[in-house]
C-alpha cells in the first residue's frame, strides 16, 4: 500500500461533538455533493418517511429535530455514499488491478460510485465492462456447474434492505444450500447467541423509552462518540432524569467523559454533560472478572438485605440460580478484582448505585463480542440483570447496540446459516420446496472452506469481506481460491481486488438513490437497534442508468440460476409491496406487514425478553456458569484490541484523523500505555512491527508509530482493517466463533 503521511500525535480530546462536528459533516457534505443534494437528503435523513440513515442501526426518537435527526458520523455516510464522484469504465481502463492493490482503502472510497457491471477474467490486468445478462449468465453457470450447492457461499453486509435480504436468503435456499454467511458473524453473533439462550430471543429487550427511564445505564466496551453518536443525545435526556451511567472501557472514550449536543446552547456555548458518572477502566477480556466481582459482592450485601436481589422474579421467572450463585461465590475475591485492574474502591462506588436501583439497562458493543469467550462476557451481563430483576420491566433490560443500520433485520429475513425450523417450515408451506436443513457456512468457515478448495464460488451482497475478516493474508488466498468471487458493491474495495479465477463488480444502489418501477417510487425496509421495522426511500438520481436495486440484481441472478423457479421474480420487483406479502406470509411478527409499515414511526416486532415471555426451551431466564478471559501473555506479549477511529464506517475511511484520541493524518498507530513505552525503550512516534505466532504461523504488520496513551498496562490498541493480518483465522469465540479481534496476543520490535 502506498505510504502515508506522516501522522501527527496530539492530546486525547475530554468531550465529544459540539460545534467542531457540524463544522466537520458539512464540509465533508459539500466536498463531495451538490448543495441542492446535500440539502435534500439531509432534510429527509431519519425523518419519518424520509431516508434511513445508512450508518449505524441506533433507532430514531418518536420526536424528531427540526435542526436535524443525525449526526457527524451520519452525514460522512451519506456524504461517501452519495458523493458525484464515479469509478465508470474509464476510471477501471485506466488502472490494473494491481496498480489498484497499491492504493490506500481512503483513496478506493474516494474514487466515486461504481456506475457499470464489470468483469475481470483469468489473466486480465485491468476491469472491463460486461452486460447485467452477461454478468448473470456467467454466475448461473458457474453456480450450476458446481457438484453441490454447499460449494458456493452467499455473503450478506449489514446494509441491506429487508426486501433485498429477504429474495437473497429464498434465492440461496431454492438452490440449496445455507450457506448464508454474515457480516453479524464478526459482529453481534456472541450477543445473539448469549441472549437466545439465557432469555430466548437474539436480540435485546429495551426501547428509547426504558432508557429515558432508568435509573442506572451500564455501557460495556462501546464508543458511542464515533458509532452511535445519536446514542449521546439520548444518554444526554436519561441524565436529565436522573440516570447515572457506568462506563466499563479500557479507553478514556471521549464521548462518554462529556457531550457538547450541538442542538442545545449548553453544547454549542457550554461545558456539554458529563455522561460517564463511574469510568471503570478495565484491562482488556476481564468483565467476567469483573461481574463476577461486582456480583460477589452483591451477594455478599445480600445477605443483611436481601431486597436489593430481585426474589420474587428468581423465584418465578428463572433457572439455574442456585448453581450460578454457588459459582460466583467459589471465587477469593480479591484476585478476581486483581484481575480486572480496578481498584476496590471503585467496583464498590458502582456496587453500591447497582444494589440501592432495579431499573438497571446494560448497553455494549464489540468490546464484549469479540473475545474467545465473547458468548460468557455476555451471558454474564444477563447473570447481573437477572439477579436484580432488571429485565421485562420499565427502565431495564438488554441493549446489544447493533452495527449496520439493517443488520438486525437482515437476521430476521432468515440471512442466517442455521435456520429456525420455524422458518424452514414457513417456506416449505409457502413456496413449495424443500429448503436444505444442514447447517452453513458462518463467516470463519466459509473463509476456511474457499482456502481449501471446498468452496468454489463467492457472491457478497454488500461489505468488503476481504478486509472486514479476520486473518487477511489467509482469506487474500481463499477467495483467490474461488472460481467465480462477485460482489454486488455501491463503492470500490479491497474485495475486488482479490478476484478468484474470473471476478464481478456488480453496482448497486444505496439508500439515497431514488428507485423507481413502472413509475412507481419504491420504498425498502429496515429494523432498528431495538426492533422497529419503518420504510426508507431514496430521493437522489442513481450514479448511472446500469445501477441496479439489490432486489433487482438477486432477482435476475436467481432468473439466470435456477430452472423451473415456481417464484415469479419480475412480479416480486415490479413493486416492492409483492415482495412484503411474502414477508408477511413467511417471517413472524410481520402480519399486515403492507398496512402497518404505512406508519410513519413504523412499528414494533414481537419481543418475549421485553414483556417477560421467555421463549427459552424451559421459558424460563437461564442463569448461566461462564469463563473468565484466560489469554495469558507471556512477558514480552500484550494484549491488542482493533478498534475503529472517528473517520471510519467499518472497512470505508472517511479520513484520516481521529480527533478524539488525537490522531491526525494517519491510521498506523498503536496506542500504549505509558510505562510500557518506556520499558521497551520506545519513544512517541518511533516506527514498530506487531508480530505473533498462533499455531506456528509467522503474522507481522510493520510501520505502527507509537502512541503514548492512558491504556491499562499490558494492553494495546490499534485500527482495524489495517491490523487484520494479525487475527488469526482460528482465533474464534467459543459457541458464536465471532473472530477474536479485540483481544490477540502481539510482540512488539523496532
Ligand atoms: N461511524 C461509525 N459508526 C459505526 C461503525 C463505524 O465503523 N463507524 N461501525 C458499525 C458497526 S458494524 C458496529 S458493530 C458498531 C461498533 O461500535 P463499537 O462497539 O463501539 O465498536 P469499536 O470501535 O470496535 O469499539 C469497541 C469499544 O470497546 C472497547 N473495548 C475493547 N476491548 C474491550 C474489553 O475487553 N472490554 C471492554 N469493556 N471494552 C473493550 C474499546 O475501547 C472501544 O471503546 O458501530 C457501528 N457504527
Ligand atoms: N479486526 C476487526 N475486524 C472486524 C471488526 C473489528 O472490530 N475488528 N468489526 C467487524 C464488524 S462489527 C463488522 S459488522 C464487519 C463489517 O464488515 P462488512 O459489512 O463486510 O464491511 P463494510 O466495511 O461495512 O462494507 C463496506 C462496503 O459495502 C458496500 N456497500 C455500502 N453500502 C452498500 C449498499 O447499500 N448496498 C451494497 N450492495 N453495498 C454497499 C461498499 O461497496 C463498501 O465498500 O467487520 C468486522 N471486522
Ligand atoms: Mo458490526
Amino acid at each position: 500500500m502506498k505510504q502515508q503521511k506522516e501522522v501527527t500525535i496530539k492530546e486525547q480530546a475530554k468531550s465529544a461533538a459540539g460545534v467542531k462536528a457540524v463544522f466537520i459533516s458539512l464540509q465533508q457534505i459539500f466536498s463531495r455533493m451538490s448543495v441542492k443534494n446535500s440539502l435534500n437528503v439531509l432534510s429527509k435523513l431519519n425523518q419519518k418517511e424520509g431516508i434511513d440513515c445508512p450508518g449505524c442501526a441506533w433507532p430514531d426518537p418518536s420526536h424528531r429535530s427540526k435542526l436535524g435527526e443525525f449526526c457527524e458520523n451520519g452525514v460522512k455516510a451519506i456524504a461517501e455514499e452519495a458523493m458525484e464522484k464515479k469509478a465508470d469504465p474509464a476510471f477501471f481502463a485506466k488502472h490494473s488491478v494491481q496498480d489498484l492493490q497499491n492504493q490506500s482503502d481512503y483513496w478506493l472510497g474516494q474514487q466515486g460510485r461504481l456506475t457499470h457491471p464489470m468483469i475481470l477474467r483469468e489473466n486480465d490486468t485491468h476491469y472491463s465492462p460486461i452486460s447485467w445478462k452477461e454478468a448473470n449468465k456467467i454466475i448461473g453457470q458457474e453456480l450450476n456447474n458446481l457438484n453441490n450447492p454447499n460449494e458456493a457461499a452467499f455473503y450478506t453486509s449489514g446494509r441491506t434492505s429487508n426486501e433485498a435480504a429477504f429474495l437473497y436468503q429464498l434465492f440461496v435456499r431454492m438452490y440449496g444450500t445455507n450457506n448464508l454467511p454474515d457480516c453479524s458473524n464478526m459482529c453481534h453473533e456472541s450477543s445473539g447467541v448469549a441472549l437466545s439462550k439465557t432469555v430466548g430471543i437474539g436480540k435485546g429487550s429495551v426501547t428509547l423509552d426504558d432508557l429515558y427511564k432508568a435509573e442506572v445505564i451500564l455501557i460495556f466496551g462501546q464508543n458511542p462518540a464515533t458509532n452511535h453518536p445519536r446514542m449521546l443525545a439520548c444518554l444526554e435526556k436519561a441524565k436529565k432524569n436522573g440516570a447515572k451511567v457506568i462506563a466499563i472501557n479500557p479507553l478514556k472514550e471521549a464521548g462518554l467523559i462529556n457531550f457538547k449536543n450541538p442542538q442545545n446552547a449548553t453544547g454549542v456555548i457550554g461545558s456539554g454533560v458529563d455522561i460517564a458518572d463511574y469510568y471503570l477502566q478495565i484491562k482488556i477480556n476481564e468483565d467476567v472478572a469483573l461481574l463476577k466481582a461486582i456480583m460477589f459482592k452483591l451477594f455478599k450485601l445480600s445477605e443483611n438485605k436481601p431486597e436489593i436481589l430481585d426474589q420474587d422474579f428468581i423465584n418465578n421467572k428463572t433457572a439455574g440460580f442456585k448453581e450460578f450463585k454457588e459459582e460466583i461465590l467459589s471465587y477469593n475475591l480479591e484476585s478476581l478484582i486483581n484481575k480486572t485492574g480496578i481498584t476496590t474502591q471503585e467496583i464498590d462506588a458502582v456496587v453500591e448505585l447497582l444494589a440501592n436501583n432495579q431499573k438497571i439497562i446494560a448497553c455494549w458493543g464489540m468490546g464484549l463480542t469479540q473475545h474467545v469467550n465473547g458468548v460468557d462476557n455476555i451471558q454474564e451481563v444477563v447473570n447481573l440483570l437477572l439477579m436484580k430483576g432488571s429485565i421485562a420491566k420499565e427502565g431495564a433490560g438488554t441493549c446489544p447496540v447493533r452495527g449496520h443500520s439493517n443488520v438486525q433485520g437482515d437476521r430476521t429475513m432468515g440471512i442466517a446459516e442455521k435456520p429456525s425450523k420455524a422458518l424452514l417450515d414457513k417456506i416449505s408451506e409457502n413456496f413449495g420446496f424443500t429448503p436444505p436443513k444442514e447447517h452453513g457456512y458462518s463467516v470463519v468457515e466459509a473463509i476456511t472452506a474457499m482456502y481449501h478448495k471446498n468452496v468454489k464460488v463467492f457472491i457478497g451482497m454488500g461489505g468488503n469481506f476481504l478486509s472486514a475478516a479476520p486473518d487477511t493474508n489467509y482469506t487474500t488466498q481463499a477467495l483467490q481460491n474461488c472460481n467465480l468471487t462477485a460482489h454486488i458493491s455501491t463503492k470500490l474495495n479491497r474485495s475486488h481486488l482479490t478476484p478468484g479465477k474470473t471476478a464481478l463488480i456488480l453496482p448497486s444502489m444505496g439508500r439515497t438513490d431514488k428507485f423507481e418501477k413502472n413509475g412507481k417510487a419504491q420504498f425498502i425496509t429496515v429494523e432498528n437497534s431495538m426492533g422497529v421495522v419503518h420504510s426508507s426511500k431514496g430521493v437522489l438520481t442513481p450514479p448511472s442508468k446500469e445501477v441496479e436495486s439489490e432486489p433487482v440484481i438477486v432477482a435476475n441472478i436467481a432468473k439466470a440460476t435456477l430452472k423451473n423457479s415456481k417464484v415469479d421474480w419480475d412480479f416480486l420487483t415490479d413493486d416492492y409491496n409483492n415482495i412484503r406479502d411474502l414477508i408477511d406470509k413467511t417471517i413472524e411478527g410481520f402480519e399486515n406487514f403492507n398496512e402497518r409499515v404505512k406508519q410513519p414511526i413504523g412499528f414494533e416486532l414481537p419481543n418475549g425478553s421485553r414483556t417477560g415471555n421467555f421463549t427459552t426451551p424451559n421459558k424460563k431466564a437461564n442463569f448461566t456458569v461462564n469463563q473468565l478471559g484466560n489469554i495469558a501473555p507471556a512477558s514480552d506479549e500484550y494484549i491488542m484490541m482493533t478498534t475503529r477511529s472517528h473517520d471510519q464506517f467499518n472497512t470505508t475511511i472517511y479520513g484520516l484523523d481521529d480527533r478524539y484520541r488525537g490522531i491526525y493524518n494517519g491510521r498506523m498507530v498503536v496506542f500504549m500505555n505509558r510505562e510500557d513505552v518506556a520499558k521497551n525503550n520506545l519513544k512517541k512516534g518511533d516506527k514498530v512491527t506487531l508480530y505473533n505466532n498462533y499455531n506456528n504461523m509467522n503474522r507481522q504488520v510493520d510501520g505502527f508509530s507509537v502512541v503514548p496513551y492512558d491504556i491499562p498496562k499490558g494492553c494495546v490498541a490499534t485500527y482495524y482493517p489495517e491490523s487484520n493480518p494479525l487475527v488469526p483465522i482460528d482465533l474464534i469465540a467459543h459457541s458464536s466463533h465471532t473472530p477474536s479481534s479485540k483481544s490477540i496476543k502481539v510482540k512488539i520490535k523496532k
